[in-house]
Parts: C-alpha cells; sequence; structure tokens
C-alpha cells in the first residue's frame, strides 16, 4: 500500500491506518517465526539424517585415530596360549518354537548361550587390548552365511572395513545389525540374493539378528588390532608374532562377558594365560 493511499484512509477512518499497521505486523511476526520455526525444524532433522547420510568411508579417518594400530614388522615376537574354561552351572539350551518356514527351519531351535566343546569354551574372543602396533590383519574371509536358520558363524572377526552377508536358505531372512559404534542396519534378504556387504568401520562388538526366526543371533567383532581370535575345541587359543612388552589379554562371551588378566611377552617364548568362567 502506498503512503498516499494510507494517508487518505487515515483521513477517512483515523483508526484505520493502526490497524492496518497492526496487521501487517502480526503477519510479519508469524512470518519470521514460521521462518524461525522452519530452521530450528531443518537443523533437527539435518541432525538425525547427517551420520546416516556420511558414508561410513568418510569417517575411517577419525575411526583409524582412535583404534591407533600400526601394522609393522615384528621380528623376535613370542607367543600367549590358553584355554577359556567354564566351572559354572551346566549349560541348558534356550528352546525356541518355529512358527514360520518350517521346511527350511525345522519345528523347534535350541540355541546353547555357551558353546562347550572338549571341555572348553568356543568361539570366545581373546584379544590384546592395549597393543599400538604389530602383524597386519590376517582373520578368516569376512563372510557370515544364513544357512538352515542360523548365522553360520555364529562369531565373525574382521578388521574394519567390509563384511559380507549370505542367504542360502530357500526362505527369506531380515538381519538387524546392532553396533555401538556403527550405523545400525536393518534389512531384509530374500533367497538368492547377491551378498549384501556391510560396512563396519569402527571397533565393536555388533549383534546381528534376524527379525523374521527369533533365535537367530550372531556377533560380528570388528577388532581394533590384529591379536584377535577365537577359543577352539576345548577352549584353546594361541596368539603369535606378538611384540614383546607388557599387555591387558581380554576374553570376551555373549553370555559370560569380560575377564582381563596382564601378561608379559618375551622373544621367542610361550607366555600361558588361561581364563576360567565361573570360578572367582
Ligand atoms: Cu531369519
Amino acid at each position: 500500500m502506498q503512503k498516499d493511499e494510507r494517508d487518505l484512509l487515515e483521513v477517512l477512518k483515523p483508526d484505520f491506518h493502526f490497524e492496518v499497521a497492526n496487521q501487517e505486523e502480526t503477519t510479519m511476526t508469524r512470518k519470521r517465526n514460521a521462518i524461525i520455526f522452519s530452521l530450528f525444524v531443518l537443523v533437527g532433522v539435518a541432525l538425525i539424517l547427517l551420520p546416516g547420510l556420511i558414508p561410513d568411508g568418510v569417517r575411517v579417518v577419525s575411526a583409524a585415530a582412535a583404534a591407533s594400530y600400526t601394522i609393522t614388522q615384528v621380528s623376535g615376537g613370542g607367543t600367549i596360549a590358553g584355554k577359556i574354561l567354564y566351572s559354572g552351572k551346566p549349560v541348558r539350551p534356550k528352546r525356541f518354537p518355529v512358527t514360520q518356514d518350517v521346511s527350511t527351519c525345522g519345528k523347534t531351535r535350541e540355541v546353547y548361550p555357551v558353546k562347550i566343546e572338549q571341555g572348553g569354551v568356543t568361539e570366545a574372543v581373546v584379544w590384546l587390548d592395549d597393543i599400538t602396533g604389530g602383524k597386519a590383519f590376517n582373520f578368516p574371509e569376512p563372510v557370515m552365511d544364513q544357512k538352515n536358520c542360523e548365522f553360520v558363524p555364529h562369531v565373525l572377526l574382521i578388521q574394519p572395513g567390509a563384511m559380507k552377508m549370505l542367504n542360502t536358505d530357500l526362505c527369506s531372512h531380515s538381519i538387524h545389525v546392532l553396533s555401538s559404534t556403527n550405523r545400525e542396519v536393518n534389512l531384509s534378504i530374500p533367497p538368492k540374493t547377491a551378498p549384501t556387504v556391510l560396512t563396519l568401520m569402527r571397533p565393536d562388538q555388533a549383534m546381528v539378528r534376524c527379525e523374521i526366526h527369533k533365535w537367530m543371533e550372531a556377533y560380528v567383532i570388528v577388532a581394533k588390532n590384529a591379536y584377535y581370535v577365537l577359543s577352539g575345541a576345548g577352549g584353546a587359543y594361541t596368539l603369535t608374532d606378538v611384540p614383546p612388552g607388557k599387555y591387558h589379554i581380554k576374553v570376551w562371551q555373549e553370555t559370560l562377558g569380560t575377564r582381563t588378566q596382564e601378561v608379559t611377552v618375551e622373544t621367542g617364548k610361550t607366555a600361558t594365560v588361561s581364563f576360567n568362567f565361573g570360578s572367582k
């Protein structure tokens, strides 16, 4: 509205100018509030979405800095070996009734919360927690399969990076990766699909579940250094080519938890460190 027109209106109706001005002011305030509100919403949405939108590779730098592990030529290393034992209450399996995909999965499933083989705990993760340099990563191929409605292997050890998830079953699975440091993944995997690539850049003990078959559970251990190993039959493990020094060695099992001991490694010698869950 031109100033002349306003003046004219003012003459005709003295109160009108004030009303117009007031209305304009209210509209402006509303607009401004709307803009401020929109900005808040945008910032909020951005904060929620951004971590998911940034590809994991972008954050490699910070992950590498946090892990701070340097690969070097190890000469004059020593060995650490021992057993993961269990002397607690007898381990009973959890039983799950199968309500769908019976032809692939069977009618009932049994899951042992601790796997004992030849008197020792198998698939426990043993690692040096505070080693900052040493041998190169040499873990088995980073592949997990879904076979007969079970994740195989149950515990997979990987170096930070990519792994493949397969489904060789004739039914669909719906994987859910729960990690405290890596991105959460929720994904349906129908039969006969190409391998799904999962990227886990930051060290963690990530849990993988199937949202269709409740008994299906596995763990992906993203190692922060190359000195990680899974215990085998009899609970036995061996860590080789360890640079001489004093370290904290840890063991983790999904049900039993974590234990720590100190170990001193000397050139050409084997230090024996065993753990016994169920005894104090
Ligand atoms: Cu499944």
